[in-house]
């Protein structure tokens, strides 16, 4: 037909689909009709470059609603579907875990459901995908002798986020083993980069930092993460999407465990280079806070299969891309003053409302 495809992107106004989108819309030929109900964490600003782009379509829309997601399939046709919307915050979870099996566990399945559907109607193409993006957390937590996280770690996910996504996950699994639904999975350690909610530990940190505010560590402190910056988060995505084999997994993760201590002092030492505070050193704003229940210890990632079998490998180092990240958020103060009204930021250590 000569036309370009359709791809269906869920989660599109959020802080990796933005990312994503925009990715997509510089790098390949494709439409993208982005689906997001706009919570909390969704914001149409993020995509305030893409508002005049003939090729990218915003439908707000909920993927628990069965009706909403039908619809979507039957007027784009999209010969492929990444799937990121989800509620994505740990701490939240832990508050009201309710909305994390609604959109994380229902949600997964109203859009795998619609999308076997649609696919069985066109003759199952063989080249469609559903890409599932995940989490590293569905794997639970390292002690300090463990091996990284690979594909073959069994899942003990701890908290109820990481449950809601290790659910999602076995759904996934279970429309391609089940009824052969061309599906492939990414589980990606913790990102980081433009346009992430200031709910997270580094936007977190950065926007205390400028606005004199304490910053919160939660417990001692040494809880390891494995940090990635979001461009190359996506790249593997694409390269998932494109020649990931049907029914695989795929742990992405670029190879940077830091301690938290370690990642925020070395934040503060960016900021005091591009921020300096005339009231003294950024690092005397850090404050140890209660820990998160039932806080996971270490997350670290293998990524030796998506290096072998994608040729994916990360094209940003941890210290520059963390100082482009700080760089970003100095040059968008209107982004996230914005978003103060609904995220004012003194929310400390974690456990339920009202602490
Ligand atoms: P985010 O919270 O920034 O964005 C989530 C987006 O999903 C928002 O735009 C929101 O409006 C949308 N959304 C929420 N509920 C919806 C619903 N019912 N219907 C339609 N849209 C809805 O999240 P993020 O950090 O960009 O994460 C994106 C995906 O990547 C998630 O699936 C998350 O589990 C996964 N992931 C995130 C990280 C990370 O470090 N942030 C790491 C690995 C995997
Ligand atoms: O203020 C803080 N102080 C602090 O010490 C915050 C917000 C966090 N932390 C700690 C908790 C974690 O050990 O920093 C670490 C990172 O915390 P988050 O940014 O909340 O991320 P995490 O809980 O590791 O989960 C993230 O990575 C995996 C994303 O939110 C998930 O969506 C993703 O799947």
């Amino acid at each position: 037909e000569g036309q370009i495809p359709t791809w269906i992107v869920t989660g599109g106004a959020g802080f990796i689909g933005a990312n994503l989108v925009h990715r997509i819309r510089r790098e390949k030929k494709a439409k993208v009709v982005t689906f997001d109900l706009l919570t909390y964490a969704g914001n149409l600003a993020n995509l305030d470059a893409l508002s005049h782009d003939p090729d990218h379509l915003f439908v707000g829309g909920d993927i628990r609603d069965p009706k909403a997601v039908a619809e979507l399939f039957l007027r784009h046709r999209p010969s492929g579907v990444l799937h990121l919307a989800a509620e994505s915050h740990v701490d939240r979870s832990i508050e009201s875990p309710g909305e994390f099996v609604a959109t994380n566990v229902f949600g997964t399945f109203v859009l795998l459901d619609a999308a076997l559907r649609y696919w069985e109607r066109e003759g199952r193409p063989g080249d469609f995908r559903f890409l599932h993006v995940s989490t590293d957390e569905v794997y639970g937590s390292l002690s300090p002798s463990d091996p990284p996280f690979r594909e073959t770690t069994p899942y003990a996910p701890n908290s109820p986020y990481a449950a809601s996504k290790a659910a999602s996950d076995h759904f996934v699994r279970a429309y391609h083993h089940t009824y052969g639904l061309p599906v492939v999975t990414t589980n990606c350690s913790n990102n980081y980069g433009p346009w992430q909610f200031p709910e997270k530990l580094i936007p977190t940190v950065i926007l205390a930092a400028l606005e004199g505010r304490p910053i919160p560590l939660y417990g001692d402190g040494e809880n390891i993460r494995d940090w990635i910056y979001v461009e190359d988060h996506c790249e593997g995505v694409l390269a998932a999407f494109d020649r990931g084999r049907p029914g695989e997994t795929y742990a992405i993760g670029a190879g940077n465990p830091r301690t938290n201590k370690e990642l925020v002092l070395t934040l503060c030492e960016i900021l005091d280079r591009l921020a300096p505070r005339p009231q003294g050193r950024i690092r005397d704003l850090i404050t140890p806070v209660p820990d998160r229940p039932g806080h996971d210890r270490r997350y670290e990632i293998d990524a030796a299969k998506v290096r072998r079998e994608l040729g994916w490998a990360p094209a940003h180092t941890f210290g520059e891309a963390l100082e482009k990240t700080v760089r970003w958020y100095l040059e968008h103060r209107p982004w996230w003053e914005a978003l103060r009204q609904r995220y004012d930021g003194s929310r400390q250590g974690t456990g339920r409302k009202g602490e």
